[in-house]
């Protein structure tokens, strides 16, 4: 695993004038060039993945693709996708995918990853798991050395019911690592309610997660969890565009 397939660098001077915005649109088109007429595709949530979206719609615009059909991981990507006039379908009706593109939080040396941060894990992690090929598009800000290693959140859906269950059971699991268990509340200060209803209860490691695959079992294996963000050994490939370029590492 991580072996660079592919690299390019622009000259420094234009580099250097590279804002982190560009950097996400150079991942998300490079990983639309790997999309073909006809495919189901996975959308992704976030602001790196709607680069990817835009630019799919774009492509459908100019007729350089067609016969599209857009799962989205997120109401949001949902209201742009179609804004954009990508054709949308549902996981019910296509419960194979082709290919999604996603963002992500965090990315390991192994492609592991954190997701969620934007709280749409549960729809991103079904709809990824369904795919054939899953492209994570990040700028090199995401990269890390082991998975909650950024002092970011590392989220866990919960039932709404008795969250606080989830929330002591979370933090009692990894209290030796000097973890946080906290209910995530939106801007008003409720709740941070989920796409399907549920809480988010973030972690905050001090330090990277010890064992991730053995985190994520014990995690799920919690009454009362719908899902986490550690999204272990699904992606294919992961495009990181950085100030010295655009590198593929795929598995
Ligand atoms: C999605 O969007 C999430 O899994 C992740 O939380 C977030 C990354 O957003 P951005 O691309 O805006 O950093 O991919």
């Amino acid at each position: 695993s991580g072996v660079i397939r592919a690299q390019s660098a622009p000259a420094s001077a234009a580099a250097a004038a590279l804002t982190q915005d560009d950097l996400k649109r150079l991942a998300a088109v490079r990983a639309v060039e790997q999309v073909e007429s006809g495919m189901v595709l996975g959308l992704g949530t976030g602001s790196t993945a709607a680069f990817a979206v835009a630019e799919i719609g774009a492509l459908l615009a100019s007729g350089k693709l067609s016969g599209i059909v857009g799962v989205p991981t997120s109401k949001r990507t949902f209201e742009q996708a179609q804004s954009l006039g990508i054709p949308l379908s549902t996981l019910d009706d296509h419960p194979r995918i082709d290919l999604a593109i996603d963002g992500a939080d965090e990315v390991d040396p192994d492609l592991n990853l954190v997701k969620g941060r934007g709280g749409a894990l549960l729809r991103e992690k079904m709809v990824e798991a369904a795919s054939d090929k899953f492209i994570v598009v990040v700028d090199e800000t995401k990269l890390v050395t082991g998975l909650g290693g950024s002092g970011l959140a590392m989220p866990v859906e919960v039932v709404q019911f008795c969250w606080k269950y989830n929330q002591v059971r979370l933090q009692d699991l990894f209290n030796d690592e000097g973890c946080e268990a906290k209910l995530r509340l939106d801007e008003g200060g409720k709740p941070y309610v989920t796409d399907n209803s549920n809480y988010i209860v973030d972690l905050y490691f001090k330090t990277p997660i010890k064992d991730a695959l053995a985190a994520g079992k014990e995690i799920s294996a919690l009454e009362g969890v719908v899902e986490h963000g550690l999204f272990l050994d699904m992606a294919t490939s992961v495009i990181i565009a950085g100030t010295d370029g655009v590198s593929v590492k795929t598995k």
